[in-house]
């Protein structure tokens, strides 16, 4: 047979195990992680990045389950470790050397303008951390260890993958080719799903009001119960417009979720009132998560089967790092032992 698999594109994303997975992460990144893994013209690598998880401080007993329930959420959002590489970032070694001698090939003055760090900093002003600060340099080794070409995110991440791709092309250009140099892959909807209490900053996982956020594992009560609630305005009519951040991040979850057009969901509600439409987002979500919600209860009952998942997925991560690894190393001058 043909072998094929070489020319396939390299796909590699990650995740925090931070919280439980939200709507968010699942509309603006895990989506396509499946998407990119069924097309079957791509190599797929996921990561659970629990190292850069601790720039924020965690409880151990809290952290260890947070890692498990990710890993059998994202199984549960269809990726299959059977079409995907799919491992925890601290059972590959590799992320951490690299990120360290990215540090020294990163300037500060570029770390300064991420806005994720002003903003985390500013979040968690007691821990300003200088992982916190170099995170984007660990992220950068994330993608740079498997060559990747294409890295799905949400838009936040945009300016941490443009960091990576100067830092590649950096070194690149001080040694001769090593890195290739990835690009960001972000979905026109859904990269960048809103809080339903304050419409105006990200949905995040970390955010202590826990109505501003759906989980993926939240029961549809629960769900309908945040929607129901989610922070609108005064003018009572479904339509896309300025000002209109409520209203416009529920049809923008309500077009991802159905597949419908913004006019479609115009006419849709035309007449009726924000009550109806809250319902109906509330109404689609749910079945949208329904699935997965089931399939993760089935995985987290199965240490044995995760547990198998994520040590096949490290193992074979780890030979396509160390291969980066050790070119890396030889072209800046380190001695081979
Ligand atoms: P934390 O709150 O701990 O910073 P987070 O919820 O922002 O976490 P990450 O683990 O940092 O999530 O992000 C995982 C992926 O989900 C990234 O690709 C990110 O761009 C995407 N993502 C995160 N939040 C959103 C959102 N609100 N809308 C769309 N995509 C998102
Ligand atoms: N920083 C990312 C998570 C992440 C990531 C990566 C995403 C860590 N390493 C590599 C893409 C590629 C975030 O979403 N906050």
């Amino acid at each position: 047979m043909e072998n094929t698999t070489e020319k396939k594109k390299i796909v590699y994303s990650a995740i925090q195990p931070s919280g439980t997975i939200t709507l968010g992460n699942y509309l603006g990144a895990l989506k396509n992680w499946v998407v990119m893994q069924e097309e079957g013209t791509h190599n797929c690598i996921y990561t659970l990045a629990d190292l850069h998880t601790i720039t924020v401080r965690q409880e151990p007993a809290k952290m260890r389950k947070n890692v498990l329930d990710a890993y059998a959420s994202i199984l549960a959002c269809g990726v299959d470790v059977e079409k995907s590489i799919f491992f925890i970032q601290s059972h590959v070694h590799q992320h951490a050397e690299l990120a360290w001698i990215l540090n020294c090939y990163t300037q500060f003055g570029e770390l300064s303008r991420m806005t994720q760090f002003k903003d985390k900093s500013a979040k968690h002003a007691d821990n300003i951390n200088a992982g916190l600060f170099t995170y984007p340099c660990l992220m950068a080794a994330d993608i740079l260890l498997y060559q990747a070409d294409l890295v799905p995110v949400g838009a936040d991440q945009k300016q941490h993958i443009e960091l990576a791709r100067d830092v590649a092309g950096r070194f690149n250009s001080l040694y001769s080719p090593t890195f290739t140099v990835p690009e960001g892959f972000i979905p026109k909807n859904g990269a960048r799903v809103m809080s339903l209490q304050d419409p105006t900053k990200k949905m995040s996982k970390s955010d202590e009001n826990v109505n501003a956020c759906v989980s993926l594992l939240d029961s549809p009560d629960v769900i309908l119960k945040k929607f129901k609630r989610a922070v609108t305005d005064s003018e009572a009519r479904v339509a896309y417009g300025e000002g209109k951040d409520g209203i416009n991040n529920l049809m923008g979850i309500y077009s991802v979720v159905t597949g419908k057009s913004m006019q479609e969901i115009e006419d849709e509600f035309a007449g009726k009132g924000y009550g109806d439409f809250k319902v109906a987002v509330g109404e689609a979500v749910i079945e949208e998560l329904r699935p997965i919600r089931e399939k993760y209860e089935k995985l987290i009952a199965d240490k044995a089967y995760l547990e198998e998942s994520y040590r096949k997925g490290a193992e074979i991560a780890e030979r396509m790092a160390q291969r980066t690894l050790d070119k890396v190393m030889k072209k800046i001058g380190f001695i081979h032992k």
